[in-house]
């Protein structure tokens, strides 16, 4: 996948803007675009290009729509950046975070102190997530959060007495953020490119996309099975005493909603134990109900010793991230002297206010439990019903409100595109130009909308994402 920002001709609005948005506005849409240009450096963006088209001004948000600088209302297919579950425009989580800016804007978790938010955000985790996961270490991302991971599984065998024990597993088309770290543990090779070192003893074994890279006759369960046995011939040629930890996410995300066979999971776990190695989730994305569980290792049915959180724990209103210890770990940690790791923000009670506001309404409002058993089956069978036998399209992938749609040169015969990038960005711009947000991952186009939406406007992204796929094969000639 490529995360390059290609040129994007954004539509002009059919109508003038509302005065009533204009007269919010600070600046018309000309001049907005001037001032970033001029001074504002974009994540994993071509600025040159991106400057010489512009980029999108988004202003307000509501629900599950945003609106840009021009008037245009967009509905939101991938909530934000996977991460603004509960919806945009909760009074609760701005009013968490005004009242808790009057009480207490800061205070730090070092040197023996603590604040209310801190412990009842941990608290409420503690209650939130599965039996053995109890203790709760804060950063401000999801990259810092697997930084934060390697850490404690460094400081874990520590104190086990296993020094050697120092190899970390990773997946190829993995994303475990952008630090020195994060970077490192994912499997983008672009990235790799453009670092000035990497982190030591990280490796990689393949992933397991079963449309891309299955050959043969295999079944998916088979081909998932061959691609966990990987892990264990890894471990056998570094050896089981030098391997620490596997990571991975539960269903890939950026690299374009991978969801593995129900035979992946349980033999990672089987691996992982044989050979005392520890699992990782990185639920960054998976978290806090985006499969229809609370977290997406429940959903694929494996107990992981460590999770990193981030995204959904605040639905991206401020940032936070954090890692959850399995008892077994926490108790290592806690019984063995310093943790020399921490952030200024670790814990920041700004963000641990906003963190409880959120959690308790995917609670309390039963946001989770609609997922899995209302909107998000409508959502996945209203895709496949719709997909089902497009010529450009092989697969639909996800479960609960996640889903990716792997574009295909002939679906039957699991073939893609030669330029699979160049078709994936064909669709995603018919997609902004229908004002629907949808990723593009190579030749995959993903979805993961607001948890709170509704079955209407699942119909009205639904309806969106099919017209910009038929522009598409109609571009390329398909029909
Ligand atoms: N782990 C996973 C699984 C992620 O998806 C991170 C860690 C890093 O989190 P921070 O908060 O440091 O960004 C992520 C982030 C995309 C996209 O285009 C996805 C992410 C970030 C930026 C872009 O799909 N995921």
């Amino acid at each position: 996948m490529s995360y390059r920002t290609e040129e994007v001709a954004y539509v002009q609005p059919a109508q003038p803007a509302a005065a009533a948005q204009a007269a919010q506005q600070q600046r018309s849409t000309a001049e907005y675009r001037a001032l970033d240009a001029a001074h504002h450096i974009h994540p994993f963006s071509d600025m040159g290009s991106l400057n010489r088209s512009g980029s999108r001004v988004i202003v307000k948000a509501q629900g599950v729509y945003l609106w840009d600088s021009d008037g245009n209302k967009i509905i939101d297919g991938m909530a934000g950046l996977w991460c603004v579950n509960v919806g945009y425009g909760r009074k609760e989580l701005a009013d968490a975070a005004y009242r808790q800016m009057q009480e207490l804007p800061f205070y730090n978790t070092f040197f023996k102190t603590t604040h209310p938010p801190v412990i009842e955000l941990s608290a409420l985790l503690a209650e939130l997530a599965p039996e053995p996961f109890n203790h709760f270490f804060y950063c401000n991302s999801g990259s810092e959060g697997n930084d934060t991971v390697l850490r404690i599984v460094h400081q874990y065998w520590a104190t086990q007495g296993k020094h050697s024990k120092k190899f970390v597993i990773s997946r190829k088309n993995g994303y475990h953020g952008s630090t020195i770290a994060g970077g490192t543990l994912g499997g983008m090779g672009y990235m790799h490119e453009q670092m000035p070192s990497k982190v030591e003893n990280i490796v990689h074994i393949d992933q397991p996309y079963f449309f891309g890279e299955a050959e043969g006759n295999l079944t998916p369960e088979e081909f998932a099975l061959a691609r966990a046995q990987q892990l264990e011939a890894k471990i056998l040629e570094i050896g089981a005493d030098n391997v620490a930890a596997f990571i991975g996410e539960p269903f890939q995300g950026a690299g374009g909603v991978i969801f593995p066979a129900s035979t992946y999971w349980p033999e990672i776990q089987r691996i992982c134990r044989k050979y005392d190695i520890l699992l990782v989730a990185d639920e960054v994305i998976g978290g806090f109900g985006r499969t229809g569980e609370w977290f997406a290792h429940q959903h694929f049915g494996f107990e992981p010793d460590l999770i990193t959180l981030a995204k959904g724990l605040t639905s991206g209103y401020v940032p936070m991230g954090a890692v959850g210890l399995h008892d077994r770990v926490a108790k290592a940690i806690i019984e063995n002297g310093d943790f020399n790791h921490g952030l200024t923000y670790s814990g920041h009670p700004v963000a641990a206010a906003v963190a409880v506001a959120n959690l308790k309404l995917l609670r309390d409002e039963k946001i989770i439990d609609r997922v899995k058993t209302d909107t998000g089956p409508y959502f996945q069978k209203k895709l496949r019903d719709t997909f089902a036998n497009h010529p450009i399209i092989g697969e639909i992938s996800g479960a609960g409100l996640v889903a990716g749609l792997q574009l295909a040169e002939d679906p039957k015969a699991r073939k893609r595109f030669a330029n699979g990038g160049e078709v994936g960005t064909i669709c995603r711009d018919f997609c902004f130009n229908g004002n629907l947000i949808m990723r593009a991952t190579g030749d995959r186009m993903l979805l993961s909308p607001p948890l709170v939406i509704n079955k209407l406007e699942i119909d009205e992204i639904v309806s969106k994402a099919k017209k910009a796929v038929d522009a598409t094969a109609q571009q390329l000639g398909i029909s």
